[in-house]
């Protein structure tokens, strides 16, 4: 029955891909192996330098992460002009400078359907200190084009050929390197925005919303830029009175698509859905407690969707500031930061309701999404918001102070009043505030790069070193993944405890994981007490892209806790469009067959590797499936996150200004069975 359950899946698939709006025929993936990483387990570990400071950072492909600075003097150079963007390699840990081109100062971004990344918006030509040039081409030093209207694309690589395509908005059709589909992008509207926010939509295209024509600490009527768009484009922008109303705090509002196909969207003090087709925009409850978008920065994510919420979106927030005076002649800086926490099911509800507060008040987090459903909750600051400038009262140029130095752990499966913990987490050494970022990593290690709240960088030695199926479609037959002895800690029970989990990493950038989303896919299991191995029959992605927007994501296995390496899988046809979808397959009933039964042993053939070498194996070279193998030191060790510290700029003029920065000396480590473990090898 295995057999033919996959035959007929592959059959469903390439029928599916001949509409061009299905799932292409999957390949078979290269097993992900153990993390190739080892060391201390037990907190932070610097592992390179990321060139250049990491405002903005995604993972690209499994090795490959791409971030994105903005342009100013940094060391590094390339095409005879300061490198603002780079890609670094997590398997050798060295990083190469691209060529973003033009200046993508406070940009925005996310991966489409085809799974080519945009990067959208920027700044004006600048040179020294950050001084805006007249000259909007640039020209030397930096060589810097003005960047508020500029579409860059990228199709990540592993192989060091791939660069910044800057798709020039103002010139005749253009049409868009992709390896995938070749997605011809029409005539393209001239954008004027400086700070931007995207969702990826559930027919793999974007949409561009807000922004402002010079930048600066807060919006302004005078530079307002209250419309959105989609790339690629359909028509002229579209006015937002949401954004129109809630100036000044409308840059970088905080936008999460939506399963019903409206999007969350919440700016200021003030919540909307919006339908993106009809453009109605509904009005929810104000937002309590804080400001949550930028530059209050508060953490922002949408909690897993799961088969036991039937993939309802929560959005979490938390942090930021409670202040409505936006003027810049007080002492923001020591202003506290909030430690409210506040969700809402918009889906469902449209009033918030109070969330467990954080351990500390913290503004500019990021909130990850990690493979067991928790999220850890990283970088910020406890005093101040985002922003920089010269200020009788700033630190140095920054706007924020107090650095958070130790990450938290938020469990939304955790009762009311215990979803807070950080057992086994150890503080950094290095403070990331203002332009630090955060991500997800396929051995389940957060990178953690950036924080830069200057205006510019002087060049000298300032920079510190700071540290399955291929393819899934919406709906259709069930597939099977096996796990053998070793992947089930020697007992078959623990098939009941087994999660197959879509991650998709999101583009990091401003405290936001734009696109980020956790989706668990329903799945049943067939346990066999004679050699302790298991099938997991697993759904499809529910028949609906609006819970998951197509496009690549990292997908996880996960026993008792402890997650896979991720592999990537692509989402939907690999094509931007309507995704076509189907009724979703049945799953077999949970069982367990026991050691007197006939049958047992069927799983461990299927197996993968199961000698000395402890690999897992995804995909089996005789069918399509993933069989997973893997000796893991779960057993031992429960957990072994690390979280990776690439190249931090930081506070050069910061740590003159004020020395809070030797206080902070990392904290004994411990090894906890059962904690979630940061490593820290310095
Ligand atoms: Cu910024």
């Amino acid at each position: 029955m295995f057999f033919l359950v996959l035959v007929s899946l592959a059959s469903v698939l390439a029928q599916s891909a001949a509409q061009s709006s299905g799932p292409p025929t999957p390949t078979i993936l290269s097993p992900p192996g153990q993390p190739s990483s080892t060391g201390t387990i037990g907190g932070f570990e610097i592992v390179g330098n990321s060139l250049v400071s990491a405002q903005q950072m995604f993972l690209g492909t499994l090795d490959k992460v791409f971030i994105l600075d903005k342009a100013e003097n940094n060391v590094p150079q390339i095409d005879g002009h300061p490198a603002w963007a780079s890609e670094y390699a997590l398997s050798a840990n060295t990083a190469r400078t691209m060529n973003a081109i033009t200046n993508t100062f406070c940009a925005g971004g996310t991966v489409l359907g085809n799974g080519t990344w945009i990067n959208i918006g920027g700044n004006s030509a600048v040179t020294f200190g950050g001084n805006k040039v007249d000259d909007d081409s640039g020209n030397g030093p930096y060589d810097d084009p003005d960047g508020g209207k500029s579409i860059r694309t990228l199709v990540p690589c592993d192989d060091g050929s791939c660069d910044w395509v800057d798709v020039q908005p103002m010139t005749s059709p253009t049409v868009v390197p992709n390896s995938v589909s070749g997605v011809p992008v029409p005539d393209l509207l001239p954008l004027s925005l400086t700070i931007i926010i995207r969702e990826t939509l559930q027919d793999g295209t974007a949409i561009i919303i807000g922004g402002c024509n010079n930048g600066g600490y807060v919006n302004d009527i005078g530079q307002d830029n209250p419309t959105y768009e989609f790339y690629p484009s359909t028509g002229g922008p579209i006015t937002s009175p949401f954004l129109s109303d809630n100036l000044p705090i409308n840059l970088y509002p905080l936008t999460f698509l939506l399963p019903s196909g409206r999007l969350l969207m919440q700016a200021n003090r003030a919540t909307i859905m919006l339908d993106p087709k009809t453009h109605k925009e509904y009005q929810l409850d104000d937002m309590p407690d804080a400001v949550r978008a930028y530059p209050a920065s508060a953490g922002n994510l949408m909690l897993p969707l799961t088969p036991a919420n039937n993939w309802t979106a929560t959005i979490l927030f938390c942090g930021g500031s409670d202040n409505d005076d936006w003027s810049q002649d007080w002492d923001i800086a020591s202003f506290p930061a909030s430690t409210s926490c506040v969700r809402i099911t918009p889906d469902k509800n449209q009033s918030y309701t109070k969330d467990d507060p954080m351990l500390e008040g913290r503004g500019m987090t990021n909130l990850v999404s990690l493979p067991d459903g928790r999220v850890l909750c990283v970088n910020g600051a406890k005093t101040g918001t985002a922003g920089y400038g010269n200020m009788s009262w700033s630190i140095g140029e920054s706007y924020a102070d107090n650095p958070v130095l130790t990450p938290a752990i938020y469990d939304p499966a955790k009762p009311a009043g215990s979803r807070w913990s950080r057992d086994g987490l150890n503080a950094s050494t290095i403070p990331r505030m203002y332009h630090s970022s955060a991500i997800l990593l396929p051995d389940g290690a957060v990178l953690i790069a950036g924080s830069n709240p200057n205006s510019d960088v002087n060049v000298g030695p300032k920079i510190n070193q700071r540290g399955l199926l291929s393819a899934l479609g919406y709906g259709g037959p069930a597939f099977d993944v096996q796990l053998d002895a070793d992947d089930l800690g020697g007992d078959a029970h623990n098939a009941a405890n087994a999660t197959v989990v879509i991650i998709r990493t999101g583009f990091s950038t401003h405290g936001m994981n734009m696109g980020q989303r956790f989706l668990q896919l329903d799945s049943t299991y067939t346990a066999y007490e004679a050699n302790n191995t298991a099938t997991l029959h697993v759904s499809q992605v529910p028949p609906n892209p609006a819970i998951l927007a197509p496009g690549p994501a990292l997908l996880f296995v996960v026993v008792n806790g402890v997650p896979s390496v991720g592999v990537q899988v692509m989402i939907g046809s690999g094509t931007i469009g309507k995704q076509a979808t189907s009724a979703i397959g049945e799953l077999p009933a949970s069982s367990f067959v026991s050691a007197t039964s006939t049958g047992g042993g069927e799983a461990q053939d299927q197996g993968g590797n199961n000698g000395a070498s402890p690999r897992m194996a995804i995909g089996h070279t005789t069918r399509t499936t993933w069989t997973w193998t893997r000796t893991y030191t779960w057993r031992t060790d429960a957990f072994r996150f690390r979280i990776i510290i690439t190249s931090h700029r930081l506070f050069s003029d910061f740590s003159t200004a004020r020395t809070f920065h030797g206080t902070y000396a990392p904290s004994t480590s411990i090894n906890h069975p059962h904690a979630l473990l940061l490593r820290i090898v310095t």
